[in-house]
């Protein structure tokens, strides 16, 4: 009985950890779009601070993207919302959609 306790306990622990370390990741940044660069994949996006990814100061730089459709859903000057994640290759925009 006590096992099976210490069993659940431990896989509560393991979810919640679990759960609080994609909320970090997936937390979204306000940003506006600079440049576009639908060849190359990629986008230079001006954005505040973005604490998840170790950007304390608002800056602007260029990501690639994941998905490159999201390149024809926006244009130089938009507002968007964004979130991103540090590849291999470079830091890397998983999801953007415009600003409401
Ligand atoms: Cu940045």
């Amino acid at each position: 009985m006590n096992r099976i306790i210490r069993i659940a306990a431990a896989l509560a622990l393991t979810v919640g950890l679990g759960t609080g370390a994609f909320a970090a990741q997936g937390a979204a940044i306000s940003g506006e779009v600079k440049k576009i660069d639908e060849g190359a994949g990629k986008i230079t996006l001006k954005h505040g601070p973005a604490k998840n990814l170790g950007m304390d100061e608002p800056m602007t730089m260029v990501y690639r993207v994941k998905d490159p459709a999201v390149l024809k859903e926006v244009k130089v000057g938009d507002k968007v919302t964004f979130e991103a994640e540090e590849a291999a290759s470079g830091y890397m925009v998983t999801r953007m959609e415009k600003a409401k």
